[in-house]
């Protein structure tokens, strides 16, 4: 293990443990990642001193929770480089943000005859708020095809691009795949034909930075949990435009000017998007999951979580018996495999008996493991904390599970 790696994991306080005997390998950061001793302080200290709710201006603790509340929304448009800080409204998750824009955006934009392009590889959490909103308007739902290894059909994405298409909601990572898509294409290509687009970065921006303003994203959709952050907070990025001319999504405290019986009259950017007492703590444990990471030098993360998958391939041939899903050019550090004759399930528990903690199943992406005509997939998904130590455990862990099983 390099220094640097040695010296990111001492700071990751869940790592450094035993599960069932054996020292936790924990290659299960697709699902949730863990969080760095400086989020976990950043929660103690805000709940510990500075515990309030927010935008009440109505003494010092409520003035302090609100000005570290609204720089986290600026380190956040800052970590998404987009143009204006009222762009990024708080949500759960990627699943709310998606939700909040099919929900709003939806029906003032989609009606009867209109077409939705998502890709054939998402998450049920960019397929399902789609579909429900077709259902509700007359609209259709159109994949775009994904090829064998995994990789978008680009010329058939091409042909589906009509007039009809308003909408183009692609993932940025396939969860199930590890396939990086071409959203910077997929972006330009839709525009063209005057369509919108959303981008899913659930899995994407714990690997690399991002730039929504070069994108050219009109929404783009991100966990905090999934980015060393605290569950329950994220993120969508919106163009001011748009989200000045949607309607808001839940109604209640936060989001409103003024309120009579008579009428109610909402509040500005962000707020209209944000009903209720937010998640203060969150959204500070986010901004400091950023700090975090702007500490670091990601190009050199990225180039080890590269070598973690070179490590990857060189056993998966090694091996032998090892069924690989998705073999995309180019692919986020994801190892979504089948060991043959053995159910992935058997393979996870077995694995965790070892200490090594992977996901088993469908990934929430149903349709692309019925493309594969599997069940579900073994999934190992790495970040730049896992070490080469780690991916040669995982395989010595599938031999083990293989003299049970076969
Ligand atoms: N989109 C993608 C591509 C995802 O991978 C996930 C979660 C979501 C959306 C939903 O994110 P949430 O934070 O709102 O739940 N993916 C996974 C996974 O692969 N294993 O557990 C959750």
């Amino acid at each position: 293990m390099s220094d640097l790696i040695a010296t990111i994991r001492a700071q990751f306080p869940a790592l450094n443990q035993q599960v069932n005997g054996k020292p936790l390998v924990y290659l299960d950061n697709g699902a949730t990642t863990q969080k760095p001793q400086c989020v976990i302080d950043a929660l103690v200290r805000y709940y510990q001193n500075d515990n309030s709710n927010v935008h009440r201006g109505a003494h010092t603790l409520s003035d302090r929770a609100t000005e570290q509340f609204e720089n986290a929304r600026k380190t956040v448009q800052k970590f998404l480089n987009a143009e204006k800080a009222e762009e990024i409204i708080w949500t759960r998750g990627t699943t709310e943000a998606i939700n909040l824009v099919a929900a709003t955006w939806g029906p003032q934009n989609i009606s009867a005859g209109d077409v939705i392009l998502v890709s054939g590889m998402e998450h049920h959490a960019n397929i399902v708020p789609w579909q429900q909103l077709c259902e509700k308007t007359g609209a259709t739902l159109k994949a775009i095809p994904v090829k064998d290894n995994g990789e978008l059909d680009m010329a058939a994405y091409a042909e589906l691009l009509t007039p009809a298409v308003k909408l183009v909601a692609c993932v940025h990572v396939s969860n199930a795949l590890g396939t990086i898509n071409p959203v910077a294409d997929i972006i330009r290509m839709a525009h063209d034909i005057g369509a919108k687009t959303l981008i899913d970065g659930a899995q994407s921006v714990a690997h690399w930075d991002i730039d929504v303003q070069a994108l050219d994203a009109d929404f783009f959709a991100f966990s905090g949990h999934k980015l060393f952050a605290p569950t329950g907070i994220g993120a969508l990025y919106g163009k001011k435009a748009l989200l000045d001319a949607m309607p808001p999504y839940q109604t209640g405290g936060e989001m409103i000017e003024h309120v009579s019986f008579a009428k109610t009259t909402f509040n500005t950017l962000p707020y209209k998007f944000e009903a209720g007492t937010p998640h203060i703590s969150g959204a500070i444990g986010l901004a400091a999951a950023i700090d975090f990471l702007n500490g670091l030098d990601r190009a050199a993360l990225a180039a080890h979580e590269d070598a973690l998958m070179a490590r990857v391939a060189e056993l998966t041939e090694k091996n032998g018996g090892i069924r690989t899903i998705g073999n995309a050019a180019h692919k986020a550090s994801v190892f979504s495999f089948l060991l043959e004759g053995a159910h992935p399930a058997d393979v996870g528990t077995l694995l965790d008996q070892q200490g090594i903690a992977v996901r088993t199943g469908h990934h929430c992406a149903m349709p692309i493991m019925d493309q594969y005509k599997v069940p579900g997939t073994i999934r190992a998904s790495f970040t730049f904390y896992n070490t080469l130590e780690e991916v040669d455990a995982l395989f010595k862990g599938l031999e083990k599970a293989k003299m049970f099983l076969l």
